[in-house]
């Protein structure tokens, strides 16, 4: 007899059956054996449980906003939302496992009481015109296509008084940190005394200050959110059509731009980048994908989004998410300009951020 085998002989005996009670045995002992999930706690490559999806604004979430706006005011409600939940992750307010999205509704004449939190905030502005949002004492208009942001742990109301005799429904898209903060348990917010903040600072100060590729000498900032509070669309827009009158679009993402903290040049916000990209009509992306999921808002034109093996046809004021590590490829039938962002900040902090462009 081989040496090989009288060891084996020796070795334990490991029926399954046997196996099965001695983990019984220690489960009441708060123990669990590795060997059994090993392979799944470190996948070779990411496992999410995240399933690509895509809402349909004008034929399905907006009308069921308005319903809502029946059933409840923005003020008992605090701030009036449809979650965009993942298909994959009911109950769990995510879109992805690091993120939030909403659709966020505000009527004429209506308040969002002023409320501060340690989770960052984005909005970008999906639909109307005349609601307002306040943040540490600076009010700004919203108009579709801005992005705007709140920063950890800033005062925040919104309202909406109307703007140029225009008085109508608006709606955004919010998109926070919660799944993120809650996985380390590191939230706390308050209420206002007040319901809505006083106005302390002229609109568009912080533009004025930091929004022109210029800062004001002997400022300290002090805190690593991007210190304009809003990213006006008209600008970014003009930005991506002079590149699309100059430039090639990328094979992969067309004309893509981050959204930068003029302060330090990365993103808006710690945990959150953001993007806008113009792909040109006839566009027909190369296939590419990052660990960094993300969600897209459709601000202009029609296109498809190709996510793993499904295909989403995209038009204005839709929502899509890609999850972590999914191959992506965009098309576009017409000029399209998307919105994006994605918890990239946070995974380059790490390291692990990985990307591929097949
Ligand atoms: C929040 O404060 C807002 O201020 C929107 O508009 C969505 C979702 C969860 C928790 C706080 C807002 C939110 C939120």
């Amino acid at each position: 007899m081989s040496s090989t085998a009288s060891l084996q002989k020796k070795s334990p005996a490991h029926s399954s059956d046997e196996r099965a009670a001695y983990y019984e045995r220690i489960r009441p002992l708060n123990l669990a054996p590795l060997w059994e999930s090993l392979h799944a706690l470190v996948p070779r490559e990411p496992q999410t449980p995240c399933v690509p999806a895509l809402w349909r604004y004008d034929e399905v979430v907006k009308p069921l906003l308005m319903q809502s706006a029946d059933l409840i005011t923005a003020e008992e409600a605090v701030r009036r939302v449809l979650v965009l939940e993942n298909p994959a992750l009911p109950g769990r307010a995510s879109i992805t496992q690091s993120l939030y999205a909403g659709l966020q509704l505000i009527m004429p004449g209506e308040v969002a009481p002023s409320h501060r939190h340690v989770q960052s905030a984005l909005r970008f502005i999906v639909d109307g015109r005349g609601a307002y949002t306040t943040v540490e004492g600076e009010r700004t208009t919203m108009s579709p296509g801005d992005f705007i942001i709140t920063p950890s742990w800033a005062w925040h109301d919104h309202g909406n008084e109307g703007i140029e005799g225009v008085s109508e429904p608006v709606v955004w898209l919010d998109g926070l940190d919660i799944p993120m903060l809650r996985f380390f348990d590191a939230g706390f917010a308050e209420n206002d005394e007040k319901r809505v903040q006083t106005v302390a600072r002229p609109e568009g100060n912080s533009f004025a200050r930091f929004g022109h590729n210029m800062v004001p000498v002997r400022h300290d900032h002090g805190t690593p959110t991007s210190p304009i509070f809003s990213y006006p669309y008209a600008r970014s827009r003009e930005a991506l059509a002079a590149l699309q009158r100059q430039e090639a679009p990328d094979a992969w993402t067309g004309h893509k731009l981050r959204y930068t903290n003029p302060l330090t040049g990365g993103a808006p916000m710690p945990t959150i980048a953001t993007f806008l990209q113009l792909l040109p009509k006839g566009f027909a992306g190369k296939v590419h994908r990052g660990t960094d999921g993300s969600v897209y808002s459709v601000v202009e034109g029609r296109g498809t989004a190709h996510i793993g093996g499904e295909a989403f046809e995209f038009g204005p004021r839709d929502t899509f998410v890609v999850p972590s590590w999914a191959p992506l490829r965009l098309d576009a039938s017409e000029d399209a300009v998307l919105f994006s962002f994605s918890d990239r900040p946070v995974q380059q902090a790490m390291g692990v951020l990985r990307e591929a462009f097949l």
